[in-house]
């Protein structure tokens, strides 16, 4: 197949420096050609360096690419040319469009690695990829959303399992630690934040999706794991059934039983906000954390489902900051893994970029 009768895939993320000195340029780009102070630029480098220097975010989403092409391939045998552009970094949005303007490719599908749309974000990866593509008469269809995808809420879904299974034998441990004959003042409380990254407030009012396409994802989840409305708190022993893993033997459903006094709630929370004189959505995870202990809720776990891989945005905003508060208030925090390549995700992602191509094929 000759790459002009191919079908263009665009795949887009935010982007990352590649090296320390790069993240004045990285940071510029970021606030829309304002370059940052002195300390604002220092403030973000120390960042960087205390997850190691710089990002994983690249390899993370060429991982990603790799496994969403392989998938295509296996659908359609050399049907599709795939291109990688950044809003922030290199290759940008629209050199990759340019790639696949070169190879002369007259339709593409485009999707941003970020599962929630917002004008404000996906939506303007989205503008860009089209204004270069229109220019070169590249016909586009775009996943601008993939809030429900089946495959990612299984994913997130497993994760929390498995996190809350840690958390409840760490309470049992603790319990059995307590000296005979003390008993138990109330029962042990475990949040579960569902987060996305915050936005100015301004932007996600007059009908933008962002905060529903958010609320979208966590109510799902906390369907799947039987849990009630947001904030209600469920006792452990009425939901043995939803979160036992596949394959848990009967003696662990039946440990369940004996889990009195634990309670399950969950709440939305956003992240990551902007240092900047605007209010931006809230509640922010610290708030969260600090209000969450003041009510002695001692165990949180944060999924940030807004994310799909590794970055700054995880591996400081809660690993680091969010976890320095959680210890210095005795608060118990975990977080769940991220998707990164996970091969169910990708695959389900590939088949909807598949399905869409579809569209093409038959207009
Ligand atoms: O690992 C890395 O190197 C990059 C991680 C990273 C991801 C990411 C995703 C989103 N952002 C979104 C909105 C904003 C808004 C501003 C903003 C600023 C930053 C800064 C860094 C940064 N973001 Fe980001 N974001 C990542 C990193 N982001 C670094 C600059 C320092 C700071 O403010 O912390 C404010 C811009 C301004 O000042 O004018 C708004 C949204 C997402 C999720 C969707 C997506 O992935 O595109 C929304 C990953």
């Amino acid at each position: 197949m000759t790459d002009s009768a191919k079908t263009g895939v665009l795949l887009m993320s935010y982007g990352t420096p590649k090296s320390q000195e790069d993240i004045e340029a990285f940071y510029t780009d970021v606030r829309r050609g304002r370059p940052p102070s002195r300390e604002q630029l220092d403030e973000l480098v120390q960042r960087y360096q205390l997850i190691g220097g710089t990002s994983p975010l690249t390899k993370k989403t060429y991982q990603q690419i790799e496994a969403i092409s392989s998938r295509l391939d296996s659908l359609s045998p050399g049907k599709y040319l795939v291109v990688y552009g950044t809003k922030h970094s290199s290759p940008k949005i629209e050199e990759a469009v340019q790639e696949l303007a070169d190879a002369k490719v007259s339709s593409l599908i485009g999707m941003v690695f970020a599962p929630h749309y917002s004008r404000f974000s996906i939506g303007e990866y989205l503008e860009r990829a089209q204004k270069v593509a229109a220019a070169s008469e590249i016909k586009c269809r775009f996943i601008k959303s993939f809030a429900l995808d089946g495959k990612l809420l299984d994913f997130l879904t497993d994760q929390i399992r498995s996190e809350l299974n840690k958390h409840i034998n760490q309470i049992v441990l603790l319990r059995k630690s307590r000296t005979f004959g003390d008993s138990l003042s109330s029962p042990d409380k475990i949040m579960i934040l569902i987060t996305a990254h915050s936005l100015p407030r301004h932007l996600v009012t007059n009908g933008d999706p962002y905060i529903d396409e958010l609320n979208s994802t966590a109510a799902a989840i906390a369907k799947k794991l039987g849990l009630g409305s947001e904030s209600e708190f469920v006792e452990l022993s009425l939901l043995k059934d939803k979160l036992v893993e596949k394959g848990d033997s009967e003696p662990e459903r039946e440990r369940f039983d004996l889990l009195e006094d634990i309670e399950i709630s969950w709440q939305i929370a956003w992240q990551s906000a902007g240092k900047t004189d605007q209010e931006w959505l809230g509640p922010d995870i610290l708030t969260v954390i600090k209000d969450l202990s003041e009510r002695e809720i001692t165990d949180v776990i944060i999924c940030p489902a807004g994310f799909m891989a590794d970055h700054l945005e995880v591996l400081y905003d809660i690993d680091i900051d969010g976890q320095k508060l959680a210890k210095n208030l005795g608060v118990a925090l975990s977080r769940t893994e991220s998707v990164n390549d996970n091969l169910m995700v990708m695959n389900s992602l590939a088949e909807k970029i598949h399905e869409l191509a579809a569209d093409f094929d038959s207009n």
